[in-house]
């Protein structure tokens, strides 16, 4: 299909890492590579990490791939600080890490994702917690965010950790949701539509996107960790499957409460250059709408997932 076109990897297929590629030391949450220059600092016991020692503007080795993406799976979102990545350094960067994956509604726009996040503008900021492509059958692996522009003050993203929201249920509670089916849409864009610089095969696009309805499993297994993870992306999730509209809504706003609990949930403050790199199937996110008219611009690709 369109949207599935990808870009083939600069890089001959990374696997995912067996064990672990760092070593923990005991001071200061800060663990450091057998070569000593490989360097982790997390920001939050469970989710969120700041990698040191990896130039992302460089081919990179082997061995700090397997650091990254081992990172990527500990942490569920790393930071690597100043990088200042142009858009080809931004792609080579995210071809070590799966294929790219095209915005299914960004056809006919530039790539990466620039000119859809700027479109975006003030109505349709990613302001609510969501999972990237959580309305196709297979959403994309992860998503690798620059920001360009930076508001004076504001403008954080937020992330919050599926594993440890669904290990913070109660029994009864995971018994209720371990059997449930969502059903997830696009219908978040669908205002997006009618706006101005819309072609109508954009159009088309996101309304058949907003129409068709997508099952994803409420818990869901991590493909690579195995641990269980509390799908509940309220941004496009819709109904949960065979239950009343009444359930269904008091199960999902239940369960979007519990997710973003502040527990959960680390906040980024970026600094120029940063990027953020994300596993969408651990993890929701979310922009922190409280920049008003200040410029902010990001740089986006989405890596899909391996073998598909
Ligand atoms: O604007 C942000 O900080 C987050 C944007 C977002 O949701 C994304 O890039 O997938
Ligand atoms: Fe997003």
């Amino acid at each position: 299909m369109y949207y599935l076109r990808r870009i083939k990897p600069a890089v001959p297929g990374t696997s995912p890492v067996q064990g672990r590629a760092h070593e923990k030391e005991t001071d200061m949450n800060v663990s450091v590579s057998p070569s000593k220059a490989l360097k982790i600092e997390q920001l939050h016991p469970s989710i969120g990490a700041v990698l040191g020692g990896v130039d992302a503007k460089r081919p990179l080795d082997q061995a700090t791939v397997d650091f990254v993406r081992q990172a990527l799976l500990d942490y569920k979102v790393v930071f690597l600080r100043g990088q200042h990545l142009s858009v080809e350094q931004q792609n080579r960067f995210g071809q070590y890490f799966g294929d790219l994956l095209d915005h299914p509604i960004n056809i006919g726009g530039t790539y990466p994702d620039i000119d859809w996040l700027e479109a975006q503008g003030h109505r349709t900021r990613a302001e609510n917690w969501h999972s990237d492509l959580a309305f196709l059958e297979t959403p994309a692996l992860g998503t690798i965010l620059s920001l360009t522009e930076q508001p004076p003050v504001g403008g954080d993203t937020l992330f919050a950790d599926l594993e440890a929201a669904y290990n913070g249920l109660s029994q009864p509670v995971r018994d209720l949701v371990d059997g449930l089916t969502v059903l997830h849409d696009a219908e978040n864009f669908s205002d997006w539509a009618w706006g101005p610089n819309v072609d109508a095969t954009r159009r088309a696009a996101i309304l058949n996107f907003s129409a068709r309805k997508v099952e994803h499993p409420l818990v869901k297994l991590h493909p690579e960790t195995g641990r269980k993870t509390l799908f509940a992306a309220r941004g496009f999730a819709r109904k949960i499957k065979g239950l009343s509209d009444e359930e269904s809504d008091g199960i999902l706003s239940l369960l979007a409460a519990h997710v973003t609990k502040a527990e959960y949930v680390v906040r980024f403050k970026w600094q120029p250059g940063d990027i953020a790199f994300w596993d969408n199937r651990a993890t929701l996110h979310r922009l922190s709408n409280d920049y008003g008219d200040a410029p902010r611009k990001l740089q986006r690709i989405l890596i899909s997932q391996f073998g598909t």
